[in-house]
């Protein structure tokens, strides 16, 4: 099932997730509910820190030719284990800080190892946008969210917006 997305500032979104010590039906259940949180928002990328389970766990799935076939990945335990000197500047955003996006500069490519939803290991080099989505991920097992990367007034404004947009959601709720 769809599950609610945190919207920063959240402190669950800054702490550093629980390593996942083995994959139980609960967590690939839990893979599951990630994968249609993130194709509904819709989004290409999402973290379990994000729905509120601090655990390392991340999903995606960056296929976005029309037509193409998705490959949706849920990566438990993901590591990078090698990155290249080259970097790439991509326009990200964040389902955790709606509307919001600014250029992040990070390595072109990574290798990343982790543990598939059947508790194989994998390891796997990406580059284009799926490398700068894995690291996005990956920055949000550890408390890491895309505008620490931006200059502290630009991120100090962003968070400002987002205290307001979240003190008017909580005012439509009541
Ligand atoms: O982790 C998340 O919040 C989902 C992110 C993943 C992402 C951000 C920036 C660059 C690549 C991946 C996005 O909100 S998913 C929405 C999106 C889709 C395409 C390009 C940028 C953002
Ligand atoms: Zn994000």
């Amino acid at each position: 099932m769809k599950r609610p997305i945190l919207i920063h500032p959240d402190p669950r979104l800054k702490k550093v997730a629980d390593a996942v010590p083995d994959i139980s039906d609960e967590l690939r259940a839990l893979a599951d509910d990630m994968l249609e949180t993130m194709y509904a928002a819709p989004g290409i990328g999402l973290a379990a820190p994000q729905v509120g389970i601090g655990r390392r766990l991340i999903v995606l799935d960056c296929i976005k030719e029309e037509g193409a076939e998705p490959r949706p990945l849920a990566m438990f335990n993901p590591v990078v284990v090698a990155c290249s000197d080259e970097r790439n500047v991509y326009e990200e955003g964040c389902l955790s800080i709606p509307e919001i996006y600014a250029d992040v500069e990070r390595p072109a490519e990574v290798t990343v190892e982790w543990v598939d939803r059947d508790g194989a290991a994998q390891r796997e080099t990406f580059d284009g946008l799926w490398a700068t989505c894995v690291q996005h991920e990956i920055d949000h097992l550890d408390g890491k969210l895309f505008i620490d990367y931006l200059r502290p007034l630009k991120r100090q404004m962003i968070t400002r917006k987002m205290v307001k947009l979240k003190r008017e959601l909580a005012r439509e709720k009541a």
